[in-house]
């Protein structure tokens, strides 16, 4: 039997959280039975089911060829189910069934990295969020949990044959190939199956959980990688025991295997005990990887871990509730990597992010909340919205309830839905439940998209000697959310004496009855008034310290305000908060940038030895691309780099001697902990790049020699990016060697793309020489973000001759990878900003690509962008 699947009947693709129905059958137990074979894949499944609602049944399936059809013993004839290219659905089917299939694939030839697919040598799966139903037909959706028990057989010159859970036999088939046969005891969705098929070495280690489970932990990789796989092993340790600490979840299995791969489409997957990982979230070695890759590699090890929990025991009941695992899960990283470095920048790079991606995406045409009411492609909702808007929900309640009760209302919810596939609504009223805390309105965070604007006025009476305060929140019209509420915004304040810059201790008004407690105030109206007494001089207030909500705020600070919180706030992210907005002011609103060279000048030299870490931080100045995402019309990118360039020039100027010297005197190697190390890195990179500002050519051989003299990645690629974006003479001899040094090493190879690509003045024949090179591949995602986020980096050149690269990559990853074709075309979401004629002619391109887009993923996307 052959049967050919025919195309299902159009209709509108949308699909609708309200027609939410639970599934028409439950799966008991699948067996799966995984035969590799060099030119196709057999899959035979079996699938013990039970019905819990009335309904048909339906499994999902696609690009699958159906060898076979048995059900309950009985082989089904062509009349019996209905077959097309996206389900199978069998017609009057009993209540209680076995059915089993058997289906054809072609791993081989799966570019899309979805599913079963090989990536050079090596067989690995992506089901998250329906790879499964590429697998085999299976109701795939995350509500249907599960035992899975699977066998993989394979050639033998593919050693390593895993799959989830616990291995109960291995053998062989005969004296080419062999098998084994995993069984997974915990109950998961068809998302967080895998199996790995390859010839991989491994590192291994063990872990004695809370509950004295011994646990084999494995980490497998191409041979020559293992080395770099220690960092990665520590750190899953070290997650596993904050876990414990911090929320009291030990691990359930008796081993956790992680699996680097080369060829994935974003960081990591974590399939219940079995990790696949790219493998730039788990290689980690200071020869080969920057500082900022390897505090990557820890935070994306302990996401995964941590989704064991929030994931995986607990997962969602449908894609909408997406957030319920991600926001949740970002927001446990982003607290674990707090431990591991200064909390204050860890902070600052998380905002970094937020403001600079997930911001931009709100108020443009990407804008949905962060559990949207309806999608075509799920794919396209793995966003910064999802993640990390996400995750500052669960942050803004963790904060308002305080440690404890968060942890009491975190137990409640483990205590309430451990096994299940659940909603926001039920983690919000488990946390409510827990705490005592009604949290109910924080729902509608999760419901309204777009960033609330806080506005706020601040007026000081010297005489009652009361300061009072002022808030105004609202939200931009959104078309397809209207009756948008106020959502509640813990604001975290601090009054400094502006004489003797000291903090006052906080006592509201009696006339006000407000709750300041701890420095927080809850502000969830339209509009609110709060006063402070007892304040004997003008104040400096600070808002939102830590960026305790995510919003715009507008405060009438002067620049002298911003310059007093850039020396005497004590909140680390304040205070790079401060150098931020007074930045703004410079580079948007052309304000003299005298006040923020002073105040630079006045903390940085103390800061740089006292904190080099957040020293780094409070140099920075907001890129290119995050100074255009605040510009909503007539964006001229070229106005905006001339403007940036001019106060880097400045502040190279007026810090004068200071670089040099601080150059000379920073010492890494001096430093007792990675994280001060990381600090002296970034700051000495800075320092370069300051020189190379004030034009002494001496500063390319100090360059040079840095380049040659280290070990270390990220004092090597700083080095190499003062030479090659000077183009100094020595730039060409140390990309070279540089080359020659890294060819064979993928992760770095892939940094030297991306400093050619993000060369400031990098043009059409920059990218066509490294797009042609023998080196580029478009089957490796890492490769080619490698080329398209450095040119993306740049949005003078992005909005030129970049266009046309975005386009045409769209364009051809819309068959081969549309995950990723989607992903580089939301690069060109802001178009509409652009000043004409640049504008007309972005749109121009963007409609030229409609008739020639296929995938659901693209043209949502492209749809999307073209709706504003
Ligand atoms: N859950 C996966 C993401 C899957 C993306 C599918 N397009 C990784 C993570 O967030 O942990
Ligand atoms: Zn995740």
């Amino acid at each position: 039997m052959n049967i050919a699947a025919q195309p299902p009947v159009q209709t509108d693709q949308t699909i609708y959280l309200k027609d939410y129905q639970k599934p028409s059958f439950l799966v008991d137990s699948i067996h799966l039975d995984i035969q590799v074979y060099e030119d196709h894949t057999i899959v035979d499944s079996t699938l013990v089911m039970k019905r819990q609602a009335s309904g048909s049944l339906t499994l999902l399936g696609r690009d699958l060829e159906l060898k076979s059809i048995n059900l309950n013993g009985q082989v089904l004839n062509s009349d019996q189910y209905e077959l097309d290219s996206e389900q199978l659905v069998i017609i009057d089917a009993p209540d209680e069934v076995i059915l089993q299939t058997q289906v054809i694939i072609h791993p081989e030839s799966n570019t899309q990295l979805e599913g079963l697919y090989k990536a050079g040598d090596l067989y690995v799966t992506q089901n998250e969020p329906e790879g499964f139903r590429k697998i085999t037909f299976y109701p795939d959706r995350p509500d249907v949990l599960s035992v899975f028990t699977t066998r993989v057989e394979a050639d033998k010159k593919y050693p390593v044959l895993l799959a989830n859970g616990n291995l109960l036999e291995t053998g062989e088939v005969d004296e080419n190939r062999h098998f084994a046969i995993w069984q997974d005891p915990t109950k998961k969705p068809s998302y967080l199956f895998a199996c790995v098929i390859g010839d991989l070495a491994v590192l291994k280690d063990r872990y004695t959980t809370s509950e004295g489970r011994d646990v084999a932990l494995e980490i497998y990789a191409v041979e020559k990688d293992i080395p770099k796989c220690h960092i990665a092993m520590e750190a899953l340790k070290h997650s596993m025991r904050w876990d414990e600490e911090h929320y009291g979840r030990p691990y359930d299995l008796d081993n956790y295997m992680i699996v680097a791969v080369s060829q994935f489409n974003m960081g990591a997957m974590e399939n219940k005990g079995l990790n696949i990982f790219n493998t730039s979230c788990v290689l980690a070695d200071e020869e080969y990887t920057t500082d900022a890759a390897i505090m990557r590699v820890q935070s994306v090890i302990a996401h995964e871990y941590f989704h064991n929990w929030t994931g995986n025991r607990i997962t969602c009941r449908d894609w909408f509730q997406l957030c319920l695992k991600e926001g949740l899960t970002v927001f446990r990283d982003q607290s674990f990597s707090e431990d591991l470095q200064s909390a204050a920048v860890q902070r600052i790079d998380d905002v970094a992010v937020l403001k600079s991606h997930q911001f931009p995406e709100d108020a443009g045409p990407l804008s949905h909340p962060p559990r949207p009411d309806h999608f075509v492609e799920i794919n396209n909702f793995y966003t910064a919205t999802v993640y990390e808007k996400g995750a500052e929900i669960n942050r803004m309640m963790a904060t308002l309830l305080g440690k404890d009760k968060y942890r009491q209302g975190t137990d409640e919810y483990f205590e309430r839905h451990d096994g299940q596939a659940v909603t926001v609504e039920d983690w919000v009223a488990a946390l409510s439940a827990g705490s005592g805390v009604d949290l109910s309105n924080f729902l509608t965070w999760y419901n309204q998209p777009g960033t609330p604007k806080l506005e706020v006025n601040g007026a000081y009476d010297a005489t009652a000697q009361t300061y009072r305060l002022s808030f105004k929140q609202s939200l931009k019209a959104h078309p397809k959310y209207p009756n948008l509420k106020a959502v509640p915004i813990p604001i975290a304040l601090a009054l400094f004496n502006a004489k003797s810059g000291e903090q006052y201790t906080l006592h509201s008004a009696d006339l006000f009855v407000n709750d300041v407690k701890d420095g927080m105030y809850l502000f969830e109206q339209d509009e609110a008034t709060i006063e402070f007494i007892g304040i004997t001089e003008q104040p400096v207030v600070s808002l939102l310290r830590n960026f305790s909500a995510p919003v715009n705020l507008v405060f009438d600070y002067s620049n002298d305000d911003l310059a007093f919180l850039i020396q005497h706030e004590t909140n680390g992210f304040n205070q790079w908060q401060a150098t931020q907005t007074l930045l703004e002011r410079i580079l948007l609103e052309d304000h003299k940038a005298d006040t923020y060279i002073d105040a630079i000048k006045n903390t940085l030299p103390d800061l740089v030895n006292k904190d080099p870490l957040l020293a780094s931080r409070l140099f920075d100045v907001p890129s290119e691309n995050y100074l255009g995402s605040r510009i909503d019309q007539d964006y001229e990118p070229e106005l905006i780099r001339e403007k940036r360039e001019a106060v880097l020039d400045r502040l190279a100027r007026e810090l004068g001697s200071f670089w040099k010297e601080t150059y000379l005197s920073l010492d890494p190697d001096m430093q007792k902990e990675f994280s001060l190390a990381m600090g002296v890195r970034a700051l000495k990179n800075i320092m370069l790049s300051m020189l190379a500002r004030q034009g002494d050519d001496s500063v390319f051989d100090l360059a040079y020699a840095q380049y040659q003299q280290t070990g270390n990645m990220s004092e090597r690629l700083g080095a190499l990016r003062v030479l090659v974006w000077n183009d100094a003479p020595q730039a060409q001899l140390a990309l070279d060697d540089f080359y020659n040094r890294f060819k064979d090493e993928a992760l770095s190879l892939d940094q030297w793309f991306t400093i050619q690509a993000s060369h400031p003045c990098a043009t059409a024949e920059t990218i066509e020489y490294l797009t042609k090179h023998a080196d580029y591949d478009l089957g490796t995602p890492n490769r080619i973000r490698s080329v398209s986020g450095g040119l993306a980096s740049n949005p003078v050149n992005t909005w030129s001759f970049g266009v046309d690269h975005f386009i045409e990559l769209a364009a051809y990853l819309d068959e081969k990878n549309p995950i990723l074709g989607s992903r580089l075309l939301q690069v060109l979401s802001r178009w509409y900003t652009l000043m004409e004629p640049q504008r007309s002619q972005v749109q121009q391109a963007l409609k030229a690509l409609q008739p020639k887009v296929k995938s659901k993923n693209v043209s949502e996307t492209l749809n999307s962008l073209l709706s504003i």
